[in-house]
């Protein structure tokens, strides 16, 4: 094997084990790193890690504890630079240059002010050899929410949209089910891949949901369930609120919230955000976004409904798409799924990026994907 394919190969196999974190390491990026030994032509990994829940520890210090003494002399492939900082762990550049690791293949720069280079800096002055930018782009696009959280100050927000061969997300007070079994599980993976579900008060009213992720084995994959709910109309005996203790559920409410029904929602454990009304007396989403980046979400799955998607659009704070298409029509008149702020962003070639459709069981799968 060509040494340029086994580094390219070492650093597919990072990214592989740094998706496994998706969803369960905010406030901190999901990050994989992988340790191997040559013997003859043949790569041998002797160590792999994945940050781990919560956020800590580091990949890196669980592939070199795996490694253990077989890292001496040995490289290493990481989808984001090493840290340089002490935070709540020590810096994983140190426990390399201790490994006696030689050499580092970092995909891109960690943007945490706290690193931003200086990790990668660490290294070389150790006398690793550190070499960036392999799969940059793959690894940019795993770490988006991170990215998103630490530069732009909000979370990666993905919209998760269902409509009727007619284009509609279903009749008012009820949303219909438009997804087959193949797509619900495509979007149950979709939650446990995500920091947080959100959702507009009247999904909570029309259905109330449960919002938790239901495959089996991986219920305690559920991520938090979030109700944008300016006048605080969440229901004491919803689904959301009844089941908070075990998955965590947040309301996102304006200022002015009946503060009888609040203490009785925080007595079940809700956790109550209030942030300014926008323009059209509803809450702020962009300030809305901002508040739940610093209390650490770094991704969102928004799975309704029509009015959240359009109101997200319109203070551009879409990132993805995926829009599931049944094969029936609803045929008569409903709720559009796709109102028109999103649908002309979405039809702006240079805006966003769309994928050829799939087939999701009986369902049809666009997704979408914002550029830059
Ligand atoms: C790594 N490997 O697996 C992760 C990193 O609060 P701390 O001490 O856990 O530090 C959090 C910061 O560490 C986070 O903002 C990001 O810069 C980096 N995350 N770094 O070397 C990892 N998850
Ligand atoms: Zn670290």
């Amino acid at each position: 094997m060509q040494a340029a394919a086994i580094d390219e190969a070492m650093m597919r196999h990072a990214l592989v084990l740094a998706r496994r974190g998706l969803g369960r390491t905010w406030p901190n990026p999901s990050v994989g790193a992988v340790i191997w030994r040559m013997q003859g032509d043949q790569p041998i990994v002797v160590g792999r890690g994945y940050t781990q829940p919560g956020g800590r520890p580091h990949a890196e210090t669980q592939a070199i504890a795996m490694a253990g003494e077989a890292a001496h002399g040995a490289a290493m492939a990481v989808t984001l630079e090493p840290c340089s900082h002490h935070g709540k762990t020590p810096p994983c550049a140190e426990a390399i240059i201790r490994s006696g690791i030689s050499r580092v293949i970092s995909a891109i720069e960690d943007p945490d002010p706290r690193v931003k280079g200086s990790g990668h800096a660490l290294l070389r002055q150790a006398g690793v050899a550190v070499e960036t930018g392999l799969l940059e782009d793959e690894a940019r696009a795993l770490n988006l929410g991170f990215i998103h959280r630490v530069i732009d100050h909000r979370p990666l927000v993905t919209l998760k949209l269902a409509q009727t061969s007619d284009g509609f997300a279903g009749v008012t007070g009820r949303q219909l089910m438009v997804s087959s079994a193949a797509s619900k599980h495509r979007v149950h993976l979709a939650r446990a891949a995500h920091d947080a579900i959100m959702v507009g008060i009247g999904t909570v009213l029309a259905d109330n949901p449960d919002l938790t992720c239901r495959l089996p084995g991986m219920m305690q994959f559920s991520p938090v369930r979030i109700v944008i709910d300016t006048h605080l109309n969440t229901p004491i005996d919803s689904r959301l609120v009844e089941t908070c203790q075990s998955v965590p559920t947040w309301i996102v409410a304006g200022p002015n919230i009946p503060f009888e029904k609040a203490d009785a929602l925080r007595a079940q454990g809700v956790v109550i955000e209030q942030v300014e009304l926008g323009s059209d007396r509803r809450v702020d989403l962009g300030l809305a976004l901002q508040r739940l980046a610093e209390r650490g979400l770094t991704r969102i799955l928004s799975e309704g409904g029509p009015l959240l998607a359009e109101g997200l659009a319109k203070v551009d704070v879409v990132d993805c798409v995926s829009l599931y298409t049944s094969p029936e029509p609803l045929g008569r008149d409903g709720n559009l799924a796709v109102l028109p702020g999103l649908k002309k962003a979405l039809g702006d070639k240079k805006r966003f990026m769309v994928s050829k459709p799939v087939a999701s069981g009986r369902d049809t799968l666009v997704q979408y994907k914002r550029r830059g």
